[in-house]
């Protein structure tokens, strides 16, 4: 797999080089140059870059324009995606060092070894990757996927859908879970210590959020009330409403 690749990479190089030469100027030798097998098959000097989305405004894309992911059930530098996660969401592999477009803070770009011992591009300590779906530049396909696939911001931020439809930075460090039709929605979330979940209630019913380890416990929520809470331990956190016993929810925290 791999040696193929790296035949064909200087082969595209020296096709390159021979064109430019054929113009009468040869090019500088780029100091970081890397390859990646791109959707088509296609080789190209990797760079990561931002384009302006229309639905979610600047994000990162790939060399080939193709719409970079990250992944919160990852910690920060590692990834924690292999096997059919990699098949679905293959990672942003480099060869060398990892360059960046206009946009691009190159202070927060990096690399993270995977078990296999390839190089994984990082942004803001985020591992990359594209998504298995996306067919065309500018396809976002794997947006919110699982609750746990996001398009990433310049700064390096996950980037969710607003309430209203609209594109909205949303920090990485807050999360929302809605109460409707006597259900919590997502019921499962996986969350970074640190992070703020808030609850909020748009059923007539009162309801309440309550752990059964006791760690939090909200009153009755009215319709349009709300409840927060920070996680600042690792832990999976089952809840309830303590007026609706059958509604229940599950926060997993991760470091
Ligand atoms: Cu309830």
């Amino acid at each position: 797999m791999k040696r193929p690749i790296l035949l064909l990479a200087s082969l595209s190089l020296m096709i390159l080089l021979a064109a430019c030469s054929a113009y009468g100027n040869t090019p500088a030798q780029p100091t970081t140059a890397a390859t990646q097998a791109g959707p088509s098959g296609s080789l190209d000097v990797i760079t990561v870059n931002v384009v302006d989305n229309p639905t979610f405004g600047k994000i990162l894309v790939n060399s080939q324009g193709m719409t970079l992911y990250l992944y919160t059930k990852d910690t920060l530098n590692t990834s924690n995606c292999y096997d059919q996660c990699a098949a679905n969401w293959p990672p942003l592999i480099v060869t060398g060092t990892p360059t960046g477009g206009a946009d691009i803070d190159s202070t927060k770009l990096g690399t993270t070894k995977r078990t296999d011992g390839t190089l994984q591009v990082t942004y803001n300590g985020w591992p990359l990757y594209t998504y298995i779906s996306d067919q065309a530049p500018g396809d976002t396909t794997g947006q919110n996927v699982g609750s746990v696939w996001f398009v990433i911001s310049p700064a390096g931020e996950q980037i969710s859908e607003n309430s209203t439809g609209g594109a909205a930075v949303v920090e990485s460090k807050s999360q929302s879970i809605s109460i409707s039709g006597f259900a919590f929605s997502p019921a499962d979330l996986t969350v970074h210590v640190g992070d703020t979940i808030t609850w909020t209630n748009a059923d007539t019913a009162p309801h309440t959020i309550t752990a059964d380890d006791g760690s939090f416990a909200s009153e009755d929520l009215n319709k349009g009330g709300t409840f927060s809470f920070t996680f600042s331990k690792e832990g999976v956190y089952s809840y309830f409403c303590a007026n609706h016993a059958s509604m229940k929810g599950t926060i997993t925290v991760v470091p």
